[in-house]
């Protein structure tokens, strides 16, 4: 009788000891798993599907969710990250808006034991890895090689290949990964044709009013200087939206007086691909919550997630994609599917 009383007695501590831990884990704290999530802002449609890509995988998880929005200030995220050590977070999910400035902040999260796992942007620290779980994003670089790539086809089966162009080219947040890397990867990709010539290049910021300020000076400067546009490249969709806009009230034709090619891959960029008014966007999804809610379940199950996880890309137009199938993707074929 006496060893019956014992083993219940001992089921029962065992039940107490797992109630307390709470069913999502955290480290012994009651509740679910408390997550900080620190994002730039909300400058673009892209970074809008971003958030509710993250927020909804994180709250579908039944975990709890402390969101702050940057407000594209980097000392608005560098106190945020201290407010989630505050608050004793489980995890943090972090996007950095530029690649530098985040040594101290990025110790002090690391001394305090709590795992980050970085989203989208790179950051540039002596030893970064060692200040990350994993990082979840896109190829930048590639994104830039693939928008030059996209051009050069365009400008071959046009015949066109040949001619003197001049492309201005409107960056996204300087300083920030997606503007140094797919400027270097365009540019390294279209120098090689001396003739493509890359006449006006200054940054939008990644938003679509600043965007079309831009491009009406690059107007402007191209008619007093005489040397006419003949391509937008846009590091995301949303400045090349601003850019259609300056040109249509420019009195120009965009889309086929002037190429223009973004980033993202965003539905409004299908629908002008579509609409003939801008002619390719390359793929970078924002689509990473899933992704980042599977590194924190690794975790929890005392496993170790990849350090990178890099998405796969596509690039859309509605031209040579039937020309060259196995390079480009139909944007009407597509359209559909977009959710951001
Ligand atoms: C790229 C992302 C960029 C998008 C922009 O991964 O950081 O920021 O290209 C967004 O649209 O604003």
């Amino acid at each position: 009788m006496k060893k019956a009383f014992a083993i219940l007695l001992a089921m029962a501590m065992v039940f107490m000891v797992a109630a307390a831990c709470g069913d999502g884990g955290g480290g012994g704290n009651d509740g679910p798993l408390r997550v900080g999530f620190s994002q730039i802002g909300s400058e673009s449609d892209w970074r809008v599907g971003n958030t509710v890509s993250v927020s909804e995988a994180i709250e579908g998880a039944g975990w709890e969710l402390i969101f702050n929005d940057a407000n594209q200030q980097q000392e608005n995220q560098i106190r945020a990250l201290r407010d989630f050590i505050t608050q004793g977070v489980d995890y943090i999910v972090f996007g950095p808006i530029v690649e530098t400035g985040w040594d101290a902040v990025l110790t002090e999260v690391k001394d305090a034991g709590i795992p980050l796992i970085m989203i989208d942007r790179t950051i540039a620290m002596a030893n970064q890895e060692d200040f990350y779980v994993s990082w979840i994003t896109n190829n930048f670089e590639e994104e830039g090689v693939a928008a030059a790539e996209w051009l050069i086809a365009y400008l071959e089966h046009n015949g066109r290949i040949g001619d003197n162009i001049n492309i201005v080219e409107l960056q996204g947040t300087v300083g920030s990964g997606p503007q140094i890397y797919r400027m270097q990867g365009f540019h390294e990709t279209v120098n090689a044709f001396p003739n493509l010539r890359i006449s006006q290049s200054e940054t939008g910021n990644f938003e679509t009013e600043l965007g079309k300020t831009v491009m009406e000076a690059f107007l402007t400067k191209a008619a007093a200087d005489g040397e006419p546009i003949d391509v937008v490249f846009a590091h995301n969709d949303g400045m090349a939206l601003g850019a259609i806009q300056a040109i249509r009230e420019a009195g120009l034709n965009p889309g086929v007086d002037i190429i223009i090619i973004g980033i993202d891959a965003v539905k409004l960029a299908f629908e002008a691909i579509i609409a003939g008014d801008m002619n390719a966007t390359v793929e970078c999804s924002p689509l990473l919550g899933p992704l980042v809610v599977e590194v924190i379940q690794q975790l929890e199950a005392g496993q170790t997630p990849p350090k990178t996880i890099i998405n796969p890309r596509s690039t859309f137009d509605e031209s040579l994609n039937e020309v060259f199938p196995d390079r480009f993707t139909s944007a009407s074929s597509d359209v559909n599917n977009r959710v951001y």
